[in-house]
């Protein structure tokens, strides 16, 4: 008898794992219990983008920072009344507002339709999708039934996100902590192909480089100029420039075009270029988007499958803002 049934128990989780993800997510979670979810998302974000352009990187944004700090639950969208969630760790003070936005947005449109059953770490990861394409990028299966997190503490996020400082070796290994790999890694960096960023961010890149070079060699001198211009020493900190030069709010693949001209923004992203191990990575994304696309596509599909609740664990929250007790 087991000479028969091991195999077919073998292949039957091979097929399993490969229908859903590992953690017991699945496409068609919500196939009975609120199938329009995607749709519902979908005109949700449309109409906050149809407002405002940040939209785009807000959300892709929210969503890396939610599934790097306690996997993807929704904790990076609790709101303290003390000012000690998530969300309120300095790493996370600049996560654009129309971020939040959007989630709340589309999950009131959600909550109209299919009370208490979508979580809003769900709504996060499809609206996350739903900003790339609506900016030209890849379209991509998200992977749904995650429940959302019962802790959003601001102490948890030092040390997991990376900084705009990081080199190759630290950017790797962070991501390896979170079961990604260096593609993965270099896919993902090609997000800031959209969005802004304060000057702080850089400026040491172009003042203070190291005791006898003020600016940074791998910039390209041009664009130093501009950024000099734009980010004067003592700017006010409010001030933020484009993260891609050319194309700032469209998802392809000039982020990686800028990189080889010496035009990446912050440390962490030039290195991927100035480093050889990394190099020949961001050479054929950038002379092929659809090597991007497809790279970018599946790295989302395993950031979204970062320490996820599921089952009976965690809550599908009623306001993403607020734990339901
Ligand atoms: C690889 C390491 C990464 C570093 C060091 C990094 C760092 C940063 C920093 C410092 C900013 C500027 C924030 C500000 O000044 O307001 C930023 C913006 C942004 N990051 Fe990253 N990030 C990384 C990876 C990612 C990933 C994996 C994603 C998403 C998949 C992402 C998406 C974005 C977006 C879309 C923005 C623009 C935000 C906006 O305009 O509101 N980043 N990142
Ligand atoms: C929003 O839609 C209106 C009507 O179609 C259009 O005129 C307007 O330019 C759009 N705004 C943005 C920011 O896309
Ligand atoms: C500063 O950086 C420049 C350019 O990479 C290098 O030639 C120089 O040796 C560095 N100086 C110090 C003190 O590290
Ligand atoms: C600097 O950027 C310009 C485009 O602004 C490009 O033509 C030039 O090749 C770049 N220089 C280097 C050294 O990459
Ligand atoms: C990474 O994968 C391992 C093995 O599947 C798992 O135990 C761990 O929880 C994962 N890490 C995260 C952050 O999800
Ligand atoms: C560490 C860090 O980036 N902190 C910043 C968080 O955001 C506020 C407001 O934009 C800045 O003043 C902090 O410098």
């Amino acid at each position: 008898m087991w000479n028969l049934w091991l195999p077919w128990l073998l292949l039957s989780a091979v097929w399993m794992a490969a229908a859903s993800g590992e953690d017991g997510l699945r496409p068609d979670f919500y196939g009975s219990a609120c199938p329009n979810v995607e749709a519902i998302v979908r005109d949700a974000v449309r109409r906050k983008l149809n407002q405002t352009v940040v939209t785009v990187p807000a959300t892709l944004r929210l969503f890396f920072h939610d599934c790097f700090v306690q996997g993807c639950d929704a904790s990076v969208m609790i709101a303290s009344a003390r000012d000690d969630a998530e969300k309120d760790a300095p790493d996370n003070l600049s996560l654009a507002g129309d971020g939040f936005d959007t989630v709340i947005k589309a999950k009131q449109a959600v909550e109209a339709q299919c009370p208490g059953v979508v979580s809003c770490a769900d709504i996060l990861a499809i609206a996350a999708r739903d900003v790339v394409v609506l900016s030209g990028g890849p379209k991509f299966t998200v992977e749904l039934g995650r429940r959302d997190g019962l802790v959003s503490q601001a102490a948890l996020v030092a040390d997991h996100l990376p900084g705009s400082d990081f080199n190759l070796d630290r950017l790797v290994s962070l991501f390896r902590l979170n079961n990604l790999t260096a593609s993965d890694m270099i896919a993902l960096s090609g997000a800031h192909t959209v969005g802004f960023s304060h000057c702080h961010r850089f400026s040491s890149r172009l003042y203070a480089f190291n005791s006898t070079t003020a600016v940074d060699p791998s910039l390209n001198a041009t664009y130093a100029k501009a950024l000099m211009r734009a980010c004067p020493r003592n700017v006010d900190p409010t001030i933020a420039v484009n993260m891609d030069l050319y194309t700032p709010v469209t998802f392809d693949n000039v982020y990686y075009r800028n990189l080889i001209n010496g035009e990446g923004l912050f440390t962490s992203d030039e290195v991927l270029f100035t480093d050889i191990r990394s190099r020949p990575t961001v050479e054929q994304f950038a002379a092929d988007q659809a090597a991007f696309f497809g790279a970018f596509s599946s790295a989302m599909l395993r950031l979204g499958r970062l320490g996820v609740k599921t089952g009976s664990q965690g809550e599908i929250r009623r306001d993403c803002t607020a734990f339901n007790n």
